[in-house]
């Protein structure tokens, strides 16, 4: 029979009003149990292993994201995949994280949530859970149909470190802007094989030592030596540079001495664009040729979720930062597009 391990960590998907001050509050598995009772009638073993304390995604953290990614190595022989049930709001921060984390994966961590309580009449709650169960069950020729670190929601599979929660209301709440879906849910579940990661030869490799001691650096048209220098001149090993359009950012003078100067410090720089299509060209402009010379890193298409946890990934094997640049301009697990 097949084995799902079912990780719940919290999330609006298992919240209640709280009867005192009416706020949503994270509840534990047993109700979401008994808002689904289709879960008996699936012909899978289901084990549950729940967090405690359960968690509103926002508390997420990468000591949290360290010890799901321990919870799969642990449980990984035993189970043919995982389910994760996980707020929204920062679901694609911890499936970015995880694939970091996990390498090697050969068996499917699907990631799931809701936009409404599992106990509301219109809950988007059900069918995402089911369909995650039943994704994390489908095999092919007797190897998971996707070995991949992924997010369930509204019908749609993505791939997780390619994926941003654009909204806070739609139940289509994730999106991958530079990337396909890997699955749709219809009458049947469809699988779009060619966007989905190849089962891999090597054993899965675990790596939970990130390093979270990075600066985001937004760029905006009047931005300030003062604002520019709390980042820059800052204690901070690395730095998000979110720049305009394909890359840019004003070539005044005094910006970029600021960039050099913590680059000189030995601080890594990596260029990701604002824009949620598209990806980083530099030297496409004279507004970014600049950074390039001075060895800003380009970030191509990832995401801001998938950089940041990239980052903290490669900080934590404690490479020299020339071997960090290189690496965060080439994929690793699917994240960018070069
Ligand atoms: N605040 C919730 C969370 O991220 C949002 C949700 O799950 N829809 O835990």
């Amino acid at each position: 029979m097949t084995k799902i391990l079912i990780i719940y960590t919290g999330g609006t998907i298992g919240m209640v009003n709280d009867s005192q001050t009416g706020v949503l509050i994270p509840f534990d598995f047993k109700q979401i149990q008994q808002n689904v009772p289709e879960m008996a009638r699936l012909n899978y073993h289901l084990e549950v292993h729940s967090f405690d304390p359960i968690l509103d995604s926002s508390n997420m953290n990468p000591d949290i994201w360290a010890k799901l990614a321990r919870i799969i190595e642990r449980r990984y022989a035993e189970f043919d995949g995982f389910v994760i049930l996980h707020g929204s709001d920062t679901m694609a921060y911890t499936a970015s994280a995880l694939s970091f984390m996990l390498e090697n994966l050969a068996k499917p961590v699907v990631l799931t949530g809701s936009q409404l309580p599992i106990g509301e009449i219109r809950t988007d709650a059900k069918e995402n859970f089911i369909t995650a169960l039943e994704i994390a069950a489908t095999k092919k020729q007797g190897k998971a149909m996707v070995p991949e670190v992924c997010i369930y929601f509204d019908y749609q599979l993505f791939r997780g470190n390619r994926a941003i929660k654009y909204n806070a209301e739609s139940f289509e709440a994730f999106r991958t802007p530079n990337y396909p879906k890997l699955a749709e849910a219809g009458v049947h579940l469809a699988f779009f094989n060619n966007y989905i990661k190849k089962v891999p030869v090597a054993p899965l490799k675990v790596h939970t030592d990130f390093n979270a001691n990075i600066g985001v650096l937004k760029m905006y048209p009047g931005i300030t030596i003062q604002a520019l220098q709390a980042v820059t001149r800052s204690a901070v090993d690395a730095i998000i540079l979110e720049t305009f359009g394909s890359g840019n950012t004003t070539t005044a003078s005094w910006f970029i001495d600021c960039l050099q100067e913590a680059i000189n410090a030995g601080k890594i720089i990596v260029d990701i664009s604002q824009c949620q299509v598209g990806s980083v060209e530099m030297g496409k402009y004279e507004t970014s040729r600049k950074l390039q010379q001075m060895g800003v890193v380009s970030g191509y298409d990832m995401t801001f979720e998938a950089a940041v946890t990239k980052l903290m990934y490669l900080m934590g094997l404690g490479l020299p930062v020339a071997e960090m640049a290189s690496l965060m301009s080439q994929s690793l697990r699917g994240e960018l597009s070069a």
